[in-house]
């Protein structure tokens, strides 16, 4: 039989099994969810009633209601945890800290009410179990009605104002704000909590996808607070007149943080983690593809980088090079040479990333099945048999993270790829997702156990955090074996806390227009929610994009975090030279403008893992009083200096841009628009708007030099940092604050530095907008070699620049 023939037969034959594995798995799983859903119809909803106690504790104050119990914490005197008991209190999955300093709180006994607070949020508690939080200026911040409970669910319901603004709930196909009503029907927008895979590809309005988080933050005149529900079970929220949040289990915990957006947004890092830092190469670009099929194919590809002279940092391996799809394997007569092959790599400057999947395959010749057995890590039924669910390898086991044991037999295989030469794993179908033909694509819900660290749970509540805890087992794994690198993760799925070990990007995307436009709002909402590095497939997953929507997808993620190429298996070879000229050429003049960026976004990254503050931000970041910016989601913030403005719609070439206030620049031209709420911005083929904030220092790299773009507050003084480092690793680091000091026609700029790391550049390239030099000073010594909008320059202490200042 020839060859062809025999890849036919073979693949008939797995399509087949597949397709038979679903049907017989999706019977299964009905089955025994009939047989443990729990069979009591749902009672009708229990409310707190009355208050029959009331005393005050060390943090807050504690309160017995007839049905329910409310206990009240402050973590300190702006941010408070809530808990409404009865209900299974949370394993701390998703927390960080949980050492609060002492808070001072007072307790006091109204008319009908009770008064708990700190120097900051007052928080009353009426007779019926509603709380009002109030700033102590007494500004409205947040009404919420007595929670209700009915069997095991909780039901939470809050009252909106009118010009209240919704952001967060982690990756979302929505418009920024979620409480935009949707256009078709009447009722409000509902998002799903239950980490998704829906197999193919997702527009706009599909909901949930795969990574859900219980984070949101409420913006309105009087003012901004974040609330996270630390629950995982699955449970649904929706925005309308009130915010509604119902979750199918556990005890109704949650932490109320009030505060401008970046305060709240730190207290919320704080609490479930601030991002780690990745090796500075993964902020290049990424090339990947399903269907990249042996190593010669991919030899080519890097090739091809070389040959049209784009940069890039790393390729993916999707599940093509793996052996019979299993996980922690290589086809070995696909990928014959793999450890010389990645060090090949390696030395051209590219690494690799390789795909893994959680399901096991049960196989003469797995170990990992044989061991995953005698250990007993993998997930159960009530009645203690196996569950298997067919996913690309087969029928596979699904080891259960949620027990230590089981995290650490997986942490151990990530060894063997290290030895291979991989720099970086990419986690997939970690929802867990698996195929069926019909209802909900993971495990049975009410069926598996969990160990839950010993005490024992249902996936209904492990379900959402099963991809987080694969990737804290990754990244300990990294961390433990590798001392000198950074762990580098991509996840599909996660829960809050997910920027402690990975990044993510937002999965099988579809190839349209529309979908373009939705990347913005959804990384936008992610890093609202703690997680800063993100990115779509660049393209889309599944279809051909027009060259136009290609470039314009290019042109965009060139600023964000993460920057990747990816497709499917069954469209055309995508790569920036796939399309010809003059898409290549564009393409390239973006990727080089994305490198010489690099400093910045590595800046933004030190600054993440400090304060939490997502690298990409909404327009709102720079003047929340300005409710004309609420809405923006089609233009977006790169740190606070960068404001980029992509196109998404075809044949667009010129597009309108709401301008918070202050005076901005044109990174192209230098062109100033001040105060001006909109304008119209030319949009070639070749370029997007890209505006610069005065006020601001931006560094940029060419060829390991540094240059500074000065753009001049318009009075006063800025400040602007550059974190810099060996790239990788826990060694010396630095940082080095330039301070802009204007003073009529001539502006100060001093460089502090701070830490151990030497400074990595020789000279330092100053380069002037919006000022024409006449005379400068270097640590008090007159020069004269410079030009009127440039000079290069020794790494100095203090400058001092005198010219014609706009
Ligand atoms: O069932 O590994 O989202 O990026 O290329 C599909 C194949 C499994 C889904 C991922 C996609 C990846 C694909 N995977």
């Amino acid at each position: 039989m020839d060859l062809y023939k025999q890849a036919v037969l073979r693949f008939r034959y797995v399509r087949l099994k597949r397709f038979l594995g679903s049907l017989f798995y999706s019977w299964q799983r009905d089955r025994l969810e009939r047989k443990y859903r729990p069979k009591n119809p749902p009672e009708t909803p229990q409310k707190p009633e009355k208050c029959l106690q009331a005393e005050s504790t060390e943090r807050g104050g504690y309160f017995k209601f007839e049905g329910a119990e409310l206990e009240i914490r402050f973590l300190t005197p702006d941010f408070v945890q809530i808990d409404w008991k009865p209900g299974k209190i949370p394993i701390a999955y998703g927390i960080a800290c949980k050492d609060w300093p002492t808070v001072e709180t007072t307790f006091e006994q109204g008319e009908n009410q009770w008064s708990v607070s700190s120097n900051t949020l007052q928080i009353l508690v009426s007779q019926e179990g509603s709380l009002t939080f109030k700033t102590l200026d007494g500004q409205l911040i947040r009404e919420e009605y007595p929670p209700q409970r009915k069997g095991e669910e909780w039901l939470h319901q809050a009252k909106l104002q009118p010009c209240e603004h919704i952001y967060g709930l982690g990756e979302r196909a929505a418009p920024l704000n979620l409480r935009t009503a949707p256009k078709s029907e009447k009722e409000a927008r509902s998002y799903r909590m239950w980490n998704y895979d829906m197999g193919g590809k997702y527009g706009p309005g599909a909901d949930p996808l795969y990574l859900c988080i219980p984070v949101y933050l409420g913006l309105h005149s009087g003012g901004s607070y974040l609330i996270f529900y630390e629950n995982t079970y699955s449970g649904n929220f929706s925005f309308k007149e009130e915010a509604r949040a119902q979750f199918d289990g556990g005890a109704l915990r949650y932490y109320l943080a009030i505060g401008s957006i970046k305060q709240v947004v730190e207290r919320y890092t704080q609490l479930t983690g601030c991002p780690v830092l990745p090796p500075r190469w993964a902020f290049g670009y990424h090339q990947s593809r399903w269907g990249f099929e042996t190593e010669e194919v991919v030899r080519q590809v890097a090739q091809g980088f070389i040959t049209h002279n784009l940069p890039l940092s790393a390729i993916h391996l999707d599940i093509d090079c793996l052996d019979d799809f299993r996980a922690f394997t290589i086809d070995p007569d696909r990928f014959p040479k793999i450890r010389e092959f990645t060090q090949e790599l390696k030395d051209k400057g590219v690494r690799l990333i390789i795909i893994i999947n959680p399901g096991v395959k049960p196989h003469r010749d797995n170990k990992l099945f044989e061991e995953g057995i005698t250990q007993e890590i993998f997930c159960k039924t009530q009645d203690n048999k196996l569950i298997f669910a067919p996913v690309w390898p087969g029928m596979c086991a699904f080891p259960d993270f949620t027990d230590p044991l089981a995290r650490h037999w997986w942490s151990r295989q990530y060894e063997y790829l290290l030895d291979l030469g991989f720099a970086g794993f990419w986690h997939d179908m970690n929802e867990p997702g698996v195929f069926t033909l019909w209802g909900d694509s993971t495990l049975p819900p009410h069926a598996t156990q969990h160990a839950m660290e010993g005490r024992g749970g249902n996936h209904l509540e492990a379900h959402n955090i099963y991809g987080l805890l694969q990737a804290r087992a990754g990244y300990e794994a990294l961390r433990d074996y590798q001392v000198n690198h950074r762990p580098f993760i991509v996840s599909r799925a996660g829960w809050a806390g997910l920027q402690r070990y990975a990044w993510t990007w937002t999965g099988d995307i579809d190839s349209t227009w529309e979908a373009l436009g939705q990347t913005i709002p959804t990384v936008l909402n992610m890093g609202l929610s703690g997680i800063p590095y993100s990115g779509p497939d660049i393209g889309g997953f599944k279809g051909d994009p027009s060259p136009e929507l290609y470039l314009r997808w290019f042109q965009l993620a060139c600023f964000l975090p993460f920057c990747r190429t990816h497709s499917a298996n069954n469209v055309k070879p995508r790569t920036p030279w796939s399309y010809g000229e003059p898409i290549l050429s564009i393409a390239r003049d973006f990727l080089q403008l994305r490198y010489r960026l690099i400093p910045y976004f590595y800046t933004l990254a030190w600054e993440a893992t400090q304060t939490g503050d997502p690298i990409v931000r909404p327009l709102f970041w720079l003047d929340v009083d300005d409710q004309r910016l609420w809405d923006v989601e089609d233009a977006f913030l790169v740190g606070n200096a960068l404001m980029v403005c992509p196109v998404v719609k075809e044949g667009m070439r010129s597009r309108s841009v709401v301008l918070p206030k202050g005076r901005w620049y044109h990174f192209w031209d230098d062109r100033v628009i001040e105060n001006c709420p909109e304008v119209e911005l030319d949009a070639p083929l070749t370029g997007i708007p890209l505006l610069v904030r005065a006020g601001n220092i931006l560094p940029m790299e060419t060829d390991q030099e540094l240059t500074l773009h000065i753009y001049p507050p318009v009075e006063g003084t800025c400040e602007n940092y550059l974190y810099s480092d060996e790239g990788d690793g826990y060694g010396d680091w630095r940082i080095d604050r330039f301070c802009l000091k204007r003073d009529q026609g001539e502006l100060e700029l001093t460089r502090l530095e701070q830490g151990e790391f030497n400074f990595p550049y020789s000279k330092i390239e100053l380069c002037l907008h919006g000022m024409k030099l006449q005379q400068v000073w270097i640590d008090g010594e007159e020069i004269k070699n410079f030009s009127e909008k440039q000079l290069i320059c020794s790494p100095f202490q203090k400058i001092r620049l005198v010219g014609d200042l706009l």
